[in-house]
């Protein structure tokens, strides 16, 4: 009788937080990248090739293509709560299960929204660069001049963990605070629910929290701009392509909106440093960190990893994608 053959499971990244005590099967072999190696989608497929899980993130592509280079593979788990990166029609006909990790990022999140909403409206950057460069000059009572962040109305358009996360900051902060969504959360007494243009003509500050998908893609553009006017404050933390980036860019520019901030960006990693999204005075970009904190990435490598050890025990994965609503 010939032994069962170890399980295997790849991981598409070297360090993952918390990977060193995360649940694993009995016996199981982690297969890593090399140090320094990139992840492009023909290393993820030579390293999935004869794996029975593959722990992804959200750059890493996951497609048929990738599906027909690793035979053996039974689960795909996300180390992210989106799931636009995951072609999970192919994924179920073939019967691979695609599990992500919602709630444990949902602080950490919106922490960085609140950042960035902290940033963007109290010209944040251009005073640390100002200081930093060491031409902090006299007292102008007009220099850095932003707009009030407390007493404010936000809203928050997609109203699920992270929205709601936004929410409770806002109400800290002694914001109104409204909410847009396709499942409202009316009953948490901190946000009133109100449709899309709505909530984008009384909002001082808007916050994208809503997930990448055929009917979010171009949701802000030139006309929402305009009806969140001079005085607004956009931000997002949700995927590239929910806003328009040129009517972005346009709108602040030509003063039609206050400022902006952005973690996430139609194309990613935005490397090229000539681009305008990185030039635009009122516009704070950071580089896709809503979940960056220690402890979140610790809990996600963790949910990822039991969700991963559970469809191998041939039990049911506890967060499992659930299917796209239309
Ligand atoms: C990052 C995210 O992509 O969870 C998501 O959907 O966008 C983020 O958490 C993550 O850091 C990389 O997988």
């Amino acid at each position: 009788m010939s032994a069962t053959p170890p399980v295997r499971i790849a991981l598409s990244r070297r360090g993952y937080p918390g990977l060193d005590d995360a649940p694993l099967p009995e016996g199981a072999e982690l297969v890593l990248p090399d140090e320094g190696a990139p992840t492009d989608d023909a290393a993820l497929r030579a390293l999935a090739a004869d794996c029975d899980g593959l722990v992804v993130s959200t750059p890493d592509r996951v497609d048929a293509e990738l599906f027909d280079a690793a035979p053996r593979l039974k689960v795909v788990a996300l180390v992210a709560v989106g799931f636009d990166n995951v072609d999970l029609d192919e994924a179920r006909r073939r019967g691979i299960v695609v599990t992500h990790t919602p709630g444990v990022l949902a602080d950490a999140t919106a922490d960085l929204a609140f950042s960035l909403i902290l940033m963007a409206r109290r010209l944040l950057v251009p005073a640390l660069d100002t200081t930093r460069a060491g031409e902090w000059g006299a007292f102008d009572p007009q220099a850095f001049l932003g707009l009030q962040v407390a007493g404010a109305t936000l809203g928050i358009v997609g109203y699920g963990d992270i929205g709601s996360a936004v929410g409770r900051r806002g109400a800290g902060f002694g914001m109104t605070v409204l909410q847009h969504s396709r499942s409202p959360r009316p009953e948490d007494g901190i946000a009133e629910a109100v449709g899309l243009d709505e909530l984008l003509e009384r909002s001082d500050v808007v916050s994208l929290n809503v997930p990448r998908t055929p009917e979010t893609a171009g949701l802000i553009g030139a006309r929402e701009l305009d009806l969140l006017g001079p005085r607004g404050t956009l931000v997002s933390t949700a995927r590239g392509g929910v806003v328009d980036e040129d009517a972005l860019l346009a709108a602040l520019r030509e003063g039609r909106i206050h400022s902006a901030g952005l973690d996430v960006f139609a194309t990613e990693p935005l490397t090229d440093a000539a681009s305008p999204l990185l030039h635009e005075p009122r516009l704070v970009c950071l580089p896709h960190i809503g979940s960056a904190s220690v402890e979140t990435r610790t809990a996600m490598t963790r949910m990822a990893l039991r969700n991963v050890t559970a469809v191998l025990s041939g039990d049911d994965a506890p967060n499992v994608v659930p299917p796209l609503r239309g």
